[in-house]
């Protein structure tokens, strides 16, 4: 049977018909999808996560290593769902109205989502009360925020503004990214994270759902 180590190699080597194949074994071999999940998937990613960090790999390695996630996780989300497995939290997240980037946002959410959290990718330009609408249907626990261009960046304002005025979300840790952003921009706005990449972006969700 294949081991754990076989599907995290896959991941890290971006095999996507490797990754699919060995889930598709362990499944078949009643492994439960939870273990597969944190032996194999995140355990990959995590390697991920740090070779990005370390400039050890770069963004369309990750990217491909994303694409042999997700056909991991095909397979792995109907078991997950119907066992019912833990996760790490929600995570909404979504690139602010007025802006079209994303694929910085799709690499945090595929971290996020390789670190074990469930991920809400709500998409791009979307206005203030779309991220509120999210947070309260998803009940998440963090909204995640990403800008790339200096003039939406005062939208990431906005929407903290509206999440801290309603009840049901004002308390929902909002962390936000991007490449014009700094620590000092999301001090200024009341954010409760600021991550300047990818894999910090899964550090800084990990910490904030420990302190709360
Ligand atoms: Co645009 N663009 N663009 N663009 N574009 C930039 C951002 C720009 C810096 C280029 C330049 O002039 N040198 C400039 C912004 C200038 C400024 O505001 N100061 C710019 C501009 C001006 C524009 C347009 C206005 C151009 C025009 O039409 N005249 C226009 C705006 C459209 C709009 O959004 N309304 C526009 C359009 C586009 C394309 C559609 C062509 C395309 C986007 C395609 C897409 O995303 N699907 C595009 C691209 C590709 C870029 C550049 C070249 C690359 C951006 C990128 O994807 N980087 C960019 C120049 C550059 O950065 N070199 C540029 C790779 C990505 C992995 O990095 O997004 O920074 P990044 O994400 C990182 C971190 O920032 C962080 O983690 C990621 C991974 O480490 N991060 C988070 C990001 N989000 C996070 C969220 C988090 C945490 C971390 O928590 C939630």
């Amino acid at each position: 049977m294949a081991k754990y180590q076989d599907l995290a190699d896959a991941i890290l080597t971006g095999d996507n018909i490797k990754s699919k194949k060995i889930t598709e074994d362990l499944v078949g071999k009643k492994v439960p999808a939870a273990e597969i999940l944190n032996g194999g998937l995140i355990a990959g990613m995590d390697v991920v996560g740090r070779k990005f960090k370390a400039n050890e790999m770069y963004i369309p390695e990750v990217l491909i290593a994303a694409r042999a996630m997700h056909a991991a996780m095909d397979i792995l989300k109907p078991l997950l769902t119907e066992a019912g497995a833990p996760t790490k939290g929600t995570a909404v997240i979504g690139t602010v109205q007025g802006d079209l980037h994303d694929i910085g946002k799709n690499l945090v959410a595929m971290m996020l989502e390789g670190a074990g959290f469930t991920v809400v990718d709500i998409g791009v330009d979307i206005p203030a009360e779309k991220f509120v609408e999210a947070a309260k249907e998803n009940k998440a626990d963090i909204v995640g925020l990403s800008a790339l261009l200096t003039t939406t960046m005062p939208s990431m304002k906005e929407v903290i503004e509206s999440m801290r005025k309603d009840a049901a979300t004002k308390n929902v840790k909002v962390i936000i990214g991007g490449a014009p952003l700094t620590q000092e921009y999301a001090d200024s706005i009341g954010a409760d994270g600021y991550a300047p990449d990818a894999s910090s972006a899964v550090d800084i969700s990990e910490e904030l759902l420990k302190k709360a």
